[in-house]
């Protein structure tokens, strides 16, 4: 149970509204679902205690539509907006029109997800916090091409060039010597120029073949943060995560506690609120902030089976102004997960495959949870993330939770549309894969799919 919010708009669909509705029920809290015209027969519409139509399919029009989704707030008297992930989630002058209009907004503050949207100032913001980040040019680039060489020497080559206004890669670009610097930079800050309206770029040492591994953080407005655990997503291709698990294969305990701790006292000092990850790259032993997320993740689920927290209910308690329920100290990792994302997509091409499934049968037994939508006959709108969902498994060790991953797979059915079954597999069975410790590129690689 929550003091303030009785009812709570779910500004999102898919999965993650189903998730979010499920964590409201369980706080006593009810539930107001806001759709598309295209997602008029979703389950979490149904579900939930009322809905609203926000606007036509295209999520533009609909999803990412302020106005609407604040007037909906308005007409159902909610107290609250949760954002989930995508959409308006990290859009800071969302946030801002939220609370301005008196509802709760469940994320940081507006000025932290604007410090967190720009690449540079979220890097001094952490690195002044003593988190361990990139060695580079720590600030924006200057106009002067002589300046520029000095700094690229400094850092050394290769290096990468990055816009502050990008993020999730869009807007990056490598210089793997002195004489391609210059042409790098230039056609970086035009790109970043037209991409985000901001051309302010900055330079980081070029880390070849590290692991993409984060931090979760959940912190309370009474000045308690805590850390649960670092997640590895390195299994990725083209900037979308196929498969995240936790904790990180290979970490020591000590290296978890030192930057988990550096992670919750970071966010003690620079006042965040509410969930966040923490972003870093790892290669030889050493962990380099990147950026950080201000909202829920899609690969939340793995850091909940391994600690037992409820990462939603968390999220809208401490929105709601309640205090953390644990300590540092009461959080206990034990046991391994992993997740794999089911996409409505050709598994050879990679084309989103919407339509009607056909056959829909989700996979139990010990040890297995399926977050998703989707049912039998249910269609997959063309107009948005081809995500249909997650399979999650917990074991007691690495090699329980892939044993059992292998066998939730094989028991998933989703028939009348393509997915990305196939290849999860695959991948489950691969070697290497089974052997942990695989970085940023190996899929792109060795599934040649880049
Ligand atoms: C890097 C990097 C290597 N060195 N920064 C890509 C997305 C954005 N979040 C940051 N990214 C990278 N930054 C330095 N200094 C390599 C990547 C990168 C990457 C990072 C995480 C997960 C997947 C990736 C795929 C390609 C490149």
């Amino acid at each position: 149970m929550v003091d303030n919010i009785k009812k709570l708009v779910i500004a999102n669909r898919g999965e993650i509204a189903l998730r979010i509705l499920r964590a409201c029920r369980q706080l006593g809290i009810s539930t107001v679902a806001l759709h598309s015209e295209a997602d008029r027969e979703a389950k979490y519409v149904r579900l939930a205690d009322e809905s609203v139509c926000i606007g036509p399919a295209s999520a533009a029009e609909s999803y990412l539509n302020i106005a609407s989704v604040i007037a909906a707030a308005e007409i159902t008297d909610a107290q609250a907006i949760h954002p989930g992930y995508g959409f308006l989630s990290e859009n800071p002058d969302f946030a801002e029109r939220v609370e301005q209009s008196g509802f709760t907004f469940v994320g940081p503050k507006a000025e932290t997800i604007r410090i967190m949207g720009d690449k540079i100032s979220a890097i001094s913001a952490m690195k002044a916090a003593g988190v361990p980040c990139v060695p580079g040019s720590d600030g924006p680039i200057p106009d002067d091409p002589e300046k520029i060489l000095a700094i690229g020497r400094k850092i050394g080559f290769p290096l990468m060039i990055k816009a502050t206004g990008g993020g999730g890669g869009k807007g990056m670009r490598v210089a793997r010597s002195e004489s391609e610097l210059l042409a790098n930079v230039e056609m970086t800050k035009k790109e970043a120029a037209a991409a985000f309206g901001n051309d302010v770029i900055y330079m980081e040492r070029f880390l070849e073949k590290p692991r993409h591994i984060e931090f979760q953080v959940l912190v309370d407005t009474h000045g308690n943060a805590v850390h649960l655990g670092d997640r590895d997503c390195s299994m990725q291709r083209r900037h979308q995560k196929v498969i995240e698990e936790a904790p990180a294969p290979g970490l020591t305990d000590a290296q978890r506690q030192e930057i988990g701790n550096r992670c919750a006292e970071a966010c003690r000092k620079i006042g965040y609120r509410g969930a966040g990850t923490f972003e870093f790259l790892y290669e030889d032993g050493e962990f380099f902030f990147i950026e950080m997320n201000t909202r829920i993740q899609v690969e939340h689920p793995v850091t909940e089976m391994i600690t037992g927290i409820d990462l939603l209910q968390e999220q809208i308690r401490v929105a709601d102004g309640g205090k953390l329920q644990f300590e540092q100290k009461d959080i206990q990792f034990s046991g391994h997960s992993i997740e794999c994302r089911l996409n409505a997509e050709d598994p050879d091409t990679f084309m989103p495959s919407p339509g009607r499934i056909t056959q829909y049968h989700m996979a139990g037994g010990p040890g297995v949870r399926v977050d998703s939508h989707v049912y039998s006959h249910y269609f997959v709108p063309p107009y948005y993330d081809s995500m249909i969902g997650k399979v999650i498994t917990y074991g007691m060790n690495r090699q329980e939770a892939l044993v059992r991953m292998n066998g939730a797979l094989q028991e998933m059915v989703i028939e009348g549309i393509k997915t990305n079954l196939p290849l999860h597999l695959r991948l489950i069975r691969d070697p290497n894969f089974a052997k942990g410790e695989c970085d940023i590129h190996y899929l792109e690689t060795q599934y040649g799919m880049s």
